[in-house]
């Protein structure tokens, strides 16, 4: 039962040995090469970063650590047996690779409710904010809030040797996680409540603090929290979130720095604000269906009404993923078990039948299938979270496991700097097109 901080020092020294050998033996071959359309097209499935802590198939979906979820669900010790994930547990797994005993898991989640409490300026800078402001970005403010307490910032410019970074990176990591369920608790009850915030319970795990302070008392929805902040933890490097905050930590800005950045990208509508948006497209679907029971010719006609109307059929699609995401699929098993007579849980069911069907049909899209925003709302509302331009914070405060366990491991491993070469189109031209 050794420490995640043992356990993260013998397998760094490990790992460092291990990425010199392999770039000694094949530093100079081919990774993966990029065409022109490649180029101007957002990069897509260029091969040109290494990244530890997930991979993504485009066919059986996300592995933590080589993990699939089903697996995680079955392995990761949860608040009971038989339970959800624990978030704390996938964090260990996330930082170290290794499946976390239950010791293990109660010392990490000691460790981070001895770092949860928020400070009392952070909290005042986030009650400045005007309450209309998006959710998203009250929670990015309070992310750069608490940037003064970056033990990274402070220690660099102390001038700490470079093969102790990552301990400094491990240090704010672990602190903004801890912080961050508050942060988000706080953002909800400002936008929502009137500013009536609620204590944190330090005594709990990380999901039920985060229900109990948004004014939540019920255990099984504390039970889809810890599945819904184990699902959405990381997605590999590439996509807009995990690469925010890898390219700006690679500027060797703090962890605060690098989050906050993350953060803004995850609030795009093709990112994670997708969850908000797949809920207010089925409410408008409920309501053009307007009483009549949901039928698949009728849903078949608004899908088509709504890619007429140039708009994307949010939580369908996805720039890797070629089959239903493993994200979907675990929340609708969670779905089946919980609240399968939900009307909203209905429709999405039978969306799935039709939606694929006519994005196939339409012929643009690479894959017709739903990723996991397609899902995640449809549950928070059943528990009561109604308030839609909320559920991307709940995203956040999960993205930060994989995201800043990653740039933990960047910093361990030395990763310089991110600066890949850029051309212009003239210069395409002349060296490509008048060769
Ligand atoms: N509805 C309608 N059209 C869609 C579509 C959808 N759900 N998904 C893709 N398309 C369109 C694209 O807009 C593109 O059209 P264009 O050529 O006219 O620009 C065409 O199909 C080809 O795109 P494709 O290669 O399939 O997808 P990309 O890799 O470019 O983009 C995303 C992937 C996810 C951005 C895209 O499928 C999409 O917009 N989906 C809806 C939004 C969404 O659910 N985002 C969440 C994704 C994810 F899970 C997450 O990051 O959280």
């Amino acid at each position: 039962n050794a420490s995640l901080k043992e356990i993260l020092e013998q397998k760094i020294g490990e790992m460092r040995e291990e990425v010199a050998q392999v770039r000694h033996a094949v530093g100079n071959q081919v990774l993966g090469t990029c065409t022109v359309d490649q180029a101007y097209g957002g990069m897509r499935s260029v091969k040109a970063m290494t990244y530890e802590t997930s991979l993504l198939d485009p066919n059986e979906g996300i592995r933590f650590r080589g993990y699939s979820i089903p697996e995680c669900q079955k392995l990761l010790p949860g608040i009971k047996q038989g339970g959800e994930p624990l978030p704390e547990s996938l964090l260990f797994l996330l930082l170290t690779g290794e499946i976390p005993s239950v010791q293990q898991v109660t010392a990490l989640r000691e460790e981070l409710s001895s770092r949860a409490q928020l400070p009392d300026r952070v909290k005042k800078t986030l009650n400045s904010v005007s309450p209309s402001l998006h959710p998203m970005a009250q929670f990015s403010i309070g992310i750069l809030a608490m940037q003064s307490d970056s033990v990274f910032a402070r220690e660099y410019a102390r001038g700490a040797p470079k093969n102790k970074w990552w301990e400094y990176c491990l240090e704010d990591s672990l602190t903004l996680i801890a912080r961050l369920p508050q942060v988000a608790a706080i953002v909800y009850r400002n936008t929502y409540y009137q500013g009536k915030q609620l204590e944190a319970d330090l005594k709990l795990d990380m999901s039920a603090r985060l229900t109990k302070m948004m004014g939540f008392q019920n255990p099984e929805f504390d039970e889809l929290m810890r599945l819904y902040l184990t699902i959405h933890a990381d997605h590999e490097g590439g996509n807009v979130s995990a690469h925010s905050v890898r390219l700006v930590g690679s500027a060797l800005s703090d962890p605060f720095l690098s989050f906050s950045a993350g953060m803004n990208g995850l609030a795009g509508p093709l990112h994670g604000l997708a969850n908000q948006n797949v809920l207010t497209w089925l409410l408008q679907v409920k309501e053009k269906l307007g009483g009549q029971a949901p039928t698949k010719e009728n849903l078949t006609k608004i899908c088509w009404d709504t890619l007429n109307s140039g708009n994307v059929i949010p939580g369908f699609g996805h720039a890797v993923l070629r089959r239903t995401d493993p994200r979907y699929m675990c929340q609708r098993e969670f779905a089946l078990k919980h609240l399968p007579n939900d009307e909203i849980f209905q429709l999405v069911s039978l969306l799935y039948e039709v939606v694929p069907k006519v994005l196939s049909e339409q012929g643009k899209v690479s894959n017709p299938w739903p990723n996991v925003d397609a899902h995640s709302g449809t549950l928070l509302r059943y528990y009561g979270v109604k308030e839609m331009t909320f559920y991307t914070v709940l995203f956040g405060v999960s993205r930060a496991l994989g995201t800043l366990s990653s740039l933990v491991w960047d910093r361990a491993l030395g990763l310089p700097i991110e600066r890949p070469k850029s051309v212009t189109t003239r210069w395409i031209k002349e060296n490509l097109v008048h060769k």
